[in-house]
């Protein structure tokens, strides 16, 4: 009885407010309570977490799957990057403003913008918790967090990007404080960083540096310039047949590659970066420089590392073959936050996506996923301003190329599909739904054989 008193008088309260003229935000909504400790609740088929490549990107498909008003995405932030643009933007050959457009723009028509922060899950329960005190629980929860950078595990930063002489295209705060190193360096060392975590675009760190050492060339500084790469990692690219041209290059170019380094320091006042050496614990190495790009140490947001949805790292646990999460079998991951084995990036999201629709298809009709990601990245090695080697490869690090030419060149062709085809591709089909990765393309071209 109390309970159809309860309805009742929730539709007398909508009617009466519809009669004032408010229309509910969005045909999504299952109901609408406000609880005694004022813990507001709302219902979505498909919500999304993070508004980001992937949360755009699997919006989109699951407003054709499921209707637009079944499908939420929680989103903090106003505005949405392309961040494979940030490379160029260091290099002083983009605006930053090209490289962003609002939150509103690219949430797909109908969809639900939540603009609040996720500050719990709570998987066992389907839902999650916001900074803005709402609980909103789901059928379906796709997680496209991305991950978080951690400058502060430097000593030094993030304050030194308060002084000159240093940037970073990693950060939408720091990119265009690369350029501005960039321009003003006269002579030394020009170091460029790879720290000793996992990363998002592993070629990127490197990218700035061939930018770099081209605009010295084109401005008369490279016989006064060290190019010095230090990374943390014992190769200078995961996949063989890409780190024997870049290994060609750097010699080519003088470039000083130096292994096993990983800044743990920065001290500006002094234009020092100090390196611990990881082969031999407990020592470093300090460099003296004119001009220094930190790629941060990266990792996994603390929302998720303190979920259940965790693996031992603190990455989302999802089957790395349909990206169905391990143990929570309503529960999606996709790109940067999840635990795929393979390198993280807007292409790789691209194939992710298509199989991700295919599997929540299946699972919203109790049947088993049978599609599968083969771990299909890219990344476009832009080794000057007019060339780049399209790196392609799998889950096996083998390369899986698109093009039925030899993609260990450098290319100007490659330079113009990174600089001008990528942000339309990006903006108008990966982002609405519709590009799932270049293996279609590659089937064509190579005849099926691939
Ligand atoms: P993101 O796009 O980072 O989105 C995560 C979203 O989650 C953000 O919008 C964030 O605001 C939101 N969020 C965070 N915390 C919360 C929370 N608590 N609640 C709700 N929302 C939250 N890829 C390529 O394919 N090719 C390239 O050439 C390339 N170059 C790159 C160069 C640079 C310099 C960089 C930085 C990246 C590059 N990438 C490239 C990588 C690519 O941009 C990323 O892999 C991709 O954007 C990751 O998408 P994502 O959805 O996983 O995360
Ligand atoms: C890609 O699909 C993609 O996402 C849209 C990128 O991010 C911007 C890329 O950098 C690349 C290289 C691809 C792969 C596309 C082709 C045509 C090889």
């Amino acid at each position: 009885m109390a309970g159809h008193q309860t309805i009742g008088f929730a539709r007398q309260a909508r009617a009466l407010l519809h009669k004032l003229g408010f229309q509910p935000r969005n045909t999504g909504f299952r109901e609408f309570h406000v609880s005694p400790n004022c813990v507001s609740k709302e219902h979505h088929e498909v919500l999304v977490v993070g508004g980001g490549t992937g949360g755009i990107t699997m919006s989109a498909r699951m407003k054709r799957e499921v209707g637009a008003g079944n499908v939420a995405v929680i989103e903090p932030s106003e505005k949405h990057y392309y961040q494979p643009m940030w490379t160029l933007v260091g290099a002083g050959a983009k605006p930053l403003n090209r490289s962003s457009r609002s939150t509103a723009s690219v949430i797909p028509s109908g969809v639900t913008w939540i603009k609040s922060r996720v500050q719990e899950f709570d998987p066992d329960k389907n839902l999650v918790r916001t900074d803005d005190g709402k609980e909103i629980s789901y059928k379906y929860l796709i997680v496209a967090l991305g991950l978080q950078l951690q400058y502060n595990k430097i000593k030094g930063l993030p304050d030194a990007f308060n002084g000159p002489k240093i940037g970073s295209n990693y950060s939408v705060n720091f990119v265009e404080k690369t350029w501005r190193a960039l321009q003003d360096f006269q002579e030394g060392n020009a170091i460029f960083t790879f720290p000793n975590t996992p990363v998002k675009c592993a070629g990127a760190p490197q990218k700035i540096m061939y930018l770099s050492e081209h605009y010295f060339r084109k401005t008369g500084k490279r016989p006064k310039a060290n190019i010095i790469y230090n990374t943390s990692l014992p190769v200078i690219f995961g996949v063989k047949k890409y780190a024997d041209v870049l290994l060609e290059i750097v010699k080519a170019r003088n470039i000083d590659v130096n292994y096993r380094l990983n800044l743990i320091e920065v001290r500006s006042d002094k234009q020092e970066a100090v390196f611990e050496k990881l082969d031999h614990p407990g020592e470093t190495t300090t460099f003296q420089y004119e001009m220094l790009h930190v790629t941060p140490p990266m990792g996994p947001h603390d929302v998720i590392q303190k979920s259940a949805l965790v693996d031992a790292e603190g990455w989302v646990d999802v089957d790395k073959e349909n990206l169905q999460h391990k143990k929570y079998s309503n529960v999606f991951g996709i790109g940067d936050c999840t635990n795929l084995p393979t390198s993280r990036t807007a292409a790789a999201i691209a194939a992710q996506s298509a199989i991700l629709s295919k599997t929540i298809s299946m699972v919203m009709k109790n049947k088993k996923p049978t599609h599968k990601y083969d771990g299909y990245t890219s990344c476009p090695l832009v080794t000057g301003y007019n060339k780049c080697v399209l790196a392609e490869f799998d889950y096996n690090a083998e390369p899986l190329e698109t093009f039925p030419f030899d993609q260990g060149k450098e290319r100007r062709t490659m330079f113009h599909m990174k600089a001008d085809i990528m942000p339309p591709l990006y903006w108008q089909a990966l982002l609405k739904g519709f590009w799932g990765g270049p293996g279609v393309v590659r089937k064509l071209l190579h005849l099926g054989m691939k």
